[in-house]
């Protein structure tokens, strides 16, 4: 805009000249009148340049105000990520030899194809609630999610959805990225928008006891920084280095149990199966029968837990039986008990005593702090409530401590089934059920004497016992409340 009015002016200026010279009778030569038209003309194109420069300027910014700016750039962060779900269904086809593994990688390998035959498919187990999910190694702003279905069949399996996106590797625990999605089961893929959401773990769940088949996932950021610093995941095995040598062999052994059954292969050889577990991080050893069947097994058994499988045979990974197998993790010491002694509470007592003998059965709170872990209540060593209607204990610990844990012993004489369920409440405040809840409803097992709640990361100084409903009499032995400052 400003060159074209400093043209102009020139222009104009030059124009002015051309008159002062012809004015009067004074005459301007012919090689003069030349030279001042060349400039004109020259003046004239540069103008006229300028021009059509703005005219192709305003159509741009007419074109991005109809069809608004232009698209950042995205980037597919998920492709070759680790990626997990929470059990593998495998296919062998005996007549082709052909497999079809179903593993988690498949939803990351850059392959969309939506043929489950095609082998590019993932393929859970029907359970409650399966998800995959996977570790983009670290946090990023999402866009969005990009979902290819298995179009070969049975494409309305994954109707409705959710996906979780945060920073939780327990994937499901992460906030949602809208509610039920739905895909048009005609389509190939669904693009869902998570724009704001920031997380590095990025998961698909089916509420409610179904399968899932997914044949790609792509997770969408105007940003792929991780290219340059995604720190690898230390429990990921090294591929090149990991085949059937790394497993050691358990002849006729198996540790079942479909808690610890991560996938299974049907139809399957050896060296496909130890593949198998290979390509899973999760995978610390598996088992192989006699029927060519393949277990892959989230844990290293150990020798009491591994019982007799006169068709199979374990294998144990190598590198980990070594480092783990000798010892089980040191457990950290649990503190001391800051609550022995101190200062007890109630909501009511019940006491009773029995005249023949002339035995008080005092039931009072200070009876579940006096060190007595008797679980008899004629040993009068336990607390005993009225009954009253949400019924709770409670112990001042003279200040606040950091909690590791609480253990609590229930009345075994009869009546355990009383406790259950039962809250603890910890925190400063001495109305103490308005303090935090450590966990939710607890259960004890009734055979048990006690149970221990951990509380790791809870501080107060009044810790509480609660039985929510009403008609609910308490009875506590003893709660021991552990601490190490
Ligand atoms: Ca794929
Ligand atoms: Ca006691």
């Amino acid at each position: 805009m400003e060159v074209h009015n400093r043209y102009q002016t020139a222009l104009i200026l030059l124009l002015f000249y051309v008159l002062w010279l012809g004015r009067g009778d004074s005459a301007i030569t012919v090689q003069q009148a030349e030279h001042l038209k060349s400039r004109i003309e020259r003046l004239k194109s540069k103008v006229d340049a300028v021009n059509l420069k703005m005219a192709q300027t305003a159509g741009t910014l007419n074109n991005m105000a109809e069809t608004g700016l232009p698209e950042m750039p995205e980037f597919n962060i998920a492709e070759g990520k680790t990626a997990f779900q929470t059990s593998t269904q495998g296919y062998h086809t005996p007549a082709t030899g052909q497999q079809y593994p179903g593993d988690a990688r498949l939803a990351v390998d850059g392959n969309t194809n939506g043929i489950h035959w095609e082998n590019s498919c993932i393929h859970t187990k029907g359970e409650a609630n399966p998800a995959w999910w996977v570790d983009l190694g670290q946090s990023y702003m999402i866009k969005r999610v990009e979902i290819y279905n298995r179009m070969d069949c049975c494409s309305e399996r994954l109707n409705p959805f959710n996906i979780h996106i945060g920073s939780s590797s327990t994937v499901t625990s992460n906030p949602k990225c809208g509610g039920d999605h739905q895909i048009d089961v005609n389509q190939p893929s669904i693009s869902v928008s998570c724009q704001g959401m920031t997380g590095r773990y990025v998961g698909v769940r089916l509420p409610g006891s179904r399968t899932l088949t997914l044949c790609e996932v792509q997770v969408f950021s105007t940003s792929d920084v991780a290219v340059q610093s995604a720190p690898i995941s230390s429990n990921t095995p090294a591929p090149e280095t990991c085949g059937l040598s790394t497993f050691i062999h358990v002849p006729q052994s198996d540790c079942a149990g479909s808690r610890i059954d991560i996938a299974a292969h049907g139809g399957v050889t050896l060296q496909f199966c130890a593949d198998a577990c290979c390509a899973d991080p999760t995978c610390l050893s598996f088992q192989h029968n006699a029927q060519s069947t393949c277990y892959l097994k989230n844990k290293l058994c150990s020798a009491g837990e591994k019982g007799y499988a006169g068709g199979g045979n374990m294998y144990d990974r190598q590198d980990v039986a070594v480092q783990s197998a000798p010892a089980p993790a040191p457990t950290p010491a649990p503190g001391v008990n800051v609550a022995q002694g101190k200062t007890a509470f109630q909501t009511s007592t019940s006491g009773y005593w029995i005249p023949v003998t002339g035995e008080v059965f005092s039931g009072e709170a200070h009876l579940a702090v006096d060190g007595n872990t008797n679980g008899d209540h004629g040993a009068n060593s336990c607390t005993h409530t009225n009954g009253e209607g949400n019924d709770a204990w409670w112990v001042d610990l003279g200040r606040s401590y950091v909690i590791n844990s609480v253990v609590i012993f229930n009345r075994m004489d009869c009546c355990s089934e009383r406790l259950n369920p039962f809250n603890i409440h910890i925190g400063d405040s001495d109305q103490v059920i308005a303090n935090p809840k450590c966990g939710g409803d607890h259960q004890i097992d009734l055979s048990q004497p006690s149970i221990s709640v951990s509380c790791q990361g809870m501080t107060g100084r009044y810790v509480g016992v609660r039985l929510v409903g009403s008609s609910r009499a308490m009875s506590l032995c003893e709660v021991q409340v552990f601490s190490n400052s």
